[in-house]
This record gives C-alpha cells, structure tokens and sequence, in this order.
C-alpha cells in the first residue's frame, strides 16, 4: 500500500514514525489510521527494530485529534467501525514488543492524546497542549481514552480532563504524569533517541518481559500480576542473557547482549 501520511525511518535500531499531515495538524482520518495500521504490523515483524518513537510532522502539532470534519457526518455504524479501528490500532502499537516513545511535538489533542495514551513512555516538547477535548463536540473520547487516561493519571485528574475538555500545558501534564519529562522544542528528537537508546542497551528480553509484565499485569489482580511476574522473572533465567549480564557485572564489564 502506497503511504502518503505515515514515514518511517530506522536508524540504529530505533525506528522513527512521523504522522504527517500537516493540512490538517496531522488529524487521523480513516486513511491515516489503515496506514499506521500496516507500519505497526510491518514493525512488529521486523526483528531489527529494538525501539519506536513515535511523532507528528512540523512543530506545531503531534496530532490534533481524530478527524472532525470525517467523523461529523458519519452514521452510527460508522462511527463504530472508525472506532474499532483507531482501537486495533493502538492497541496493536500498545502490545508491540518493543517500547514505544511518543515525542509530542505539538497539540496531542482527543485522538492525538489517545495515541500517545498507547505509548509507553510520552516526552513532550515545552510548547506541546495536551487535552481530551471531545465533549466540547459532543462525543467522548473514543480511541481508549476514557481507559488509558484514568490508568495514568488516576480517576480524578482524568475526570477533569474529559469533562472540562480543557487543554493543559507540558509542565501540568508533567506535574500529573501524563508525559514523563518536558524538554525544549529543539532537543526533543534527541531527547527521544537517547532515551531510545539507553533502553535498547538494555537486555532484549528482559525488555520484552519487562513490558509485558506492565502492560498486562495491570488488567490484573495484584495477587496474579505478581503471580505473572514470577513466571517472566523464571523465565529470564532460561536465556542467555542473564547469564551474560550477571557475568558482565561481575567481572565490571559492559554486558553485550544476545538478545537469547
Ligand atoms: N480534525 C480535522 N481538522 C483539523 C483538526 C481535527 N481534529 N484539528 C485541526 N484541524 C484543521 C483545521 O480545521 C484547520 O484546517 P483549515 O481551516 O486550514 O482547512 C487546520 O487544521 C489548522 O487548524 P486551526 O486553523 O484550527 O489552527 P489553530 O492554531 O487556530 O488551532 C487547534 C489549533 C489545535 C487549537 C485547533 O485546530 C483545534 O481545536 N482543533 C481541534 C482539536 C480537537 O477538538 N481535537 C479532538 C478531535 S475529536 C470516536 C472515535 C474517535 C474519537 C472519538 C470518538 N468514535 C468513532 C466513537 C476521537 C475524537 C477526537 O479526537
């Protein structure tokens, strides 16, 4: 499928992926969406890939929401399908085995918070606006926003978010915990690829476990995550890995891992 909106590029192992229509503060339409959908899948099989950030095209917006001038004609039925597609998407961007950065350069606005509501870690540049504004359209967040935002910042604080619709500037967001660091506009790219590469020093499969054990112990009880985080902790012990990184530290060198 040819691919106007979305870009990618790897370098070092990190791939990048620019959300790019600026026309329109980089909106997600359904053609936006089905393209994400196939770069998403095209990295989860790409054993090269050790980490994904994830940002907007421009230096004004990430993204400024689902598309409102696709969705305002659209028929319940629809309305539906465009959901369970932006769901799929992110949820397929969520269980990636690789962490995910969001580097928000801009307004994350409705869709465009949701998106980096799926992301792992959220990095956002001084000037970015974050908010979930769609009761000012009279819908509700309809990408998991509802769900992923009270998970991050707790009931109360996501409470306010939807039903204010209000923006909120980086320092808020940070002070809350939606982003995990505020950086100036310039370095954000940057900022992103050090981060990206600190992590992917880091032993594959522990890395792999590690997210798992986050991302699915918290559909959990406490008691059963805990319980999962046994089996994956066990688990370590049947790679290479380990052996390789408890040596390293042993012998105070640095661990090359295998990745086994
Ligand atoms: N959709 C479509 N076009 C958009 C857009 C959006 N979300 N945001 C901006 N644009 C377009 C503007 O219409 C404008 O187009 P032209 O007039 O130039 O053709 C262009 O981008 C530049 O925008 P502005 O001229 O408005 O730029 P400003 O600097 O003045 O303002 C802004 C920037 C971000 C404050 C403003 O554009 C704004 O308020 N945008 C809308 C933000 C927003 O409300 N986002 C949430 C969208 S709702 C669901 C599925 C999904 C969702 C919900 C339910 N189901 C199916 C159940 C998710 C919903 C949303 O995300």
């Amino acid at each position: 499928m040819a691919r106007n909106y979305v870009e990618l590029k790897v370098e070092e192992s990190i791939a990048t992926l620019t959300i790019n229509r600026q026309e329109a503060l980089n909106a997600l339409n359904r053609t936006v969406l089905e393209e994400l959908k196939e770069v998403i899948n095209n990295i989860a099989a790409d054993d090269q890939v050790k980490a994904l950030i994830i940002t907007g095209a421009g230096s004004k917006s990430f993204v400024a929401g689902a598309d409102i001038a696709a969705m305002k004609d659209m028929t319940p039925l629809e309305a539906k399908e465009f959901s369970f597609l932006g769901h799929r998407v992110f949820a397929a961007i969520e269980k990636l085995p690789i962490p995910v950065i969001a580097a928000i350069n801009g307004f994350a606005l409705g869709g465009g918070c949701e998106l980096a509501l799926a992301c792992d870690i959220r990095i956002a540049a001084s000037t970015a606006r974050l908010g979930q504004p769609e009761v000012k359209l009279g819908i509700i967040p309809g990408f998991g926003g509802t769900q992923r935002l009270a998970r991050i910042v707790g009931k109360g604080i996501a409470s306010e978010l939807i039903f204010s619709g209000e923006m909120i500037d980086a320092e808020r967001a940070l002070a809350i915990g939606l982003v995990n660091a505020v950086v100036p506009p310039e370095k954000l790219m940057e900022e992103a690829q050090k981060l990206a590469q600190k992590i992917i020093a880091n032993g594959p499969v522990a890395l792999r476990y590690a997210k798992a054990a986050i991302h699915n112990g918290l559909q959990m009880t406490l008691e059963q995550g805990c319980q999962y985080e046994v089996e994956l902790f066990t688990d370590c012990f049947t790679t290479e890995d380990q052996d390789i990184g408890m040596a390293a530290f042993l012998s105070k060198q640095k661990p090359v891992f295998k990745g086994v």
